[in-house]
């Protein structure tokens, strides 16, 4: 990767070749209102922690909680095994379930038992409704497990032999009891398949069944309101379509809203907010990346493209979103209620986002998980656990109130075609400080052009920020200021996020 080191003057050259910025896309809310912000913990004073609780899962992708009363976590291993974890045993040898000899784990990274959902009656009916790739295809399968019978019944299956990746495999059940799976865009690179935009398939989707109930020939209902039953050539199963790999999603336990981490392509990666009951929303994919139009991708005339509400560029450090769950227990209820956590299977790092009461969404990075993290699962009491991937791990989260040691206020110019940013770094903490580095990421397309008080190094669209001679004693209370001008493609928003000598900041307003 290109490294880049400047410490000279200003090189006002550079700026006129930048190309115009491009509109921006409106952010529409899609979600209910949020409760009142006044009384709550600012996010950058939150932080995650994890601990290990148990090893040797074999490439895990799903916790999930039975509410029976019996405090366990069934947790999905890939090669098709549900495994049983509870606080007190640890974990157990024997597997849940073992349905390895239908599943197809070993012709793609991205296939296997992918996802778990538990009907709320799990307690009586003992069904269990797995997310699978199947042997001898590929072909993603909705199947039932009923545990009193050992007996597995596939309810819905849609091949997806061209590629092995983009399988989705989320499933969930719904504040209306329905059950959401979500699929893949049917794999490869740049949407090959133009498969998301069309209704005819089940590829690029997030679909709603109910499956409590049959509809002969079917083995499961297709809800009367779903919005596109009455569309000719549509998949009626279709609840919202326009996506790319959406891995993990889930329902917000007290508005219902729906959280869906959507895997992005190269640029972007997405987190999609939709209010509770909301369908048949285009939510962009590939006509968009994130909020930007996707190269040669797959637009059509008069559509409504629903825009997330977060995304964040591979280019500093990540590769694929893992969404989460909204926080609603009671143990860390006043520091985050109410509050969305997901994190990165590269960056690790945990996000933490919310609605900020005025339309938009707030959101800062508090803390780090174990690498590899394929998927956040719940307690029935809304308590967090994270699974990682090749080291097999389970681990607790907790969070915790811790004041940030820094704070950054940011001016922002315009300045030529580019943009001039001066930083004001304030020691916040009770520590003197003598030489500090300050890391920050770049908008995606931003090229640092000339910077001051500093030594800066920018690496792909990470910056590493280094004191002066004379600015690096930092007395409690005390500040330095440091600025550099950026070219830009299109981007021009100011650094979301920084850490000083390691700990991350908080951001003036
Ligand atoms: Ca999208």
């Amino acid at each position: 990767m290109p490294r880049r080191r400047w410490t000279g003057p200003l090189l006002l050259a550079l700026l006129l070749t930048v190309l115009a910025p491009l509109p921006a896309a409106a952010r529409q809310p899609t979600a209910a209102p949020p409760a009142p912000t006044a009384d709550r913990v600012p996010l950058p004073s939150i932080s995650a922690t994890t601990t290990q609780v148990a090893s040797g899962l074999r490439r895990p992708t799903a916790i999930v909680a039975p509410d029976d009363g019996t405090g366990r976590l069934f947790i999905t291993e890939k090669p098709g095994r549900i495994r049983v974890y509870h606080p007190d045993t640890g974990l157990a040898a024997t597997p849940l379930i073992d349905i390895t000899s239908v599943v197809d784990e070993s012709s793609g990274n991205e296939r296997g038992l992918l996802g778990l959902a538990l009907p709320a009656d799990f307690a009586t009916s003992q069904d269990l409704y797995l997310a699978y790739t199947a042997l001898p295809d590929g072909a993603v399968t909705l199947a039932r497990y009923r545990l009193d019978e050992s007996r597995l019944e596939v309810l819905l299956s849609q091949p997806h032999t061209e590629f092995n990746n983009h399988n989705g495999g989320q499933l969930a059940f719904g504040p209306d009891g329905n059950l959401y799976w979500s699929i893949g865009d049917g794999g490869g690179a740049a949407d090959p398949l133009r498969a998301p935009q069309r209704l005819d398939t089940l590829l690029g989707k997030i679909l709603r069944v109910d499956v409590r109930r049959a509809c002969a020939p079917l083995p499961y209902c297709v809800p009367a309101d779903n919005p596109f039953v009455n569309t000719p050539g549509a998949r009626p199963e279709i609840w919202h379509y326009g996506l790319r790999n959406p891995w993990r999603f889930s329902f917000d336990s007290v508005d219902g809203s729906m959280w869906i981490g959507d895997v992005g392509q190269g640029r972007w990666e997405e987190i999609d907010h939709i209010a509770r009951g909301r369908g048949g929303l285009n939510l962009g994919w590939s006509c968009y990346e994130g909020l930007e139009k996707f190269a040669d991708g797959d637009c059509h005339a008069g559509e409504t493209y629903t825009p997330p509400v977060f995304t964040y560029s591979p280019y500093t450090g990540g590769c694929s979103v893992i969404g989460g769950h909204v926080y609603r227990g009671q143990r860390n209820a006043a520091l985050l209620g109410g509050t969305y956590i997901a994190t990165d299977y590269c960056s690790s790092t945990v996000w933490a986002l919310r609605p900020d009461g005025n339309g938009g969404y707030e959101q800062a990075e508090i803390g780090q998980t174990p690498t590899q993290v394929t998927a956040i699962g719940t307690t029935v009491e809304g308590e967090f656990y994270m699974v990682n991937d090749l080291p097999g791990g389970l681990h607790r989260v907790s969070f915790a109130q811790e004041a940030p040691t820094c704070r950054v206020d940011r001016t922002v110019e315009r300045w030529g075609t580019g943009t001039k940013v001066e930083l004001t770094v304030t020691n916040t903490g009770t520590t003197a400080l003598n030489g500090w580095t300050l890391k920050f990421p770049l908008a995606l397309g931003q090229t640092v052009v000339s910077d001051w008080n500093t030594d800066l190094t920018q690496l792909s669209n990470t910056i590493t920020a280094t004191n002066a001679s004379y600015n690096a004693a930092v007395a409690p209370g005390a500040s330095f200021t440091i600025g550099y001008v950026a070219s830009h493609t299109g981007d021009a928003s100011p650094p979301p996020r920084f850490t000083l000598n390691g700990d991350a900041c908080a951001i003036g307003r």
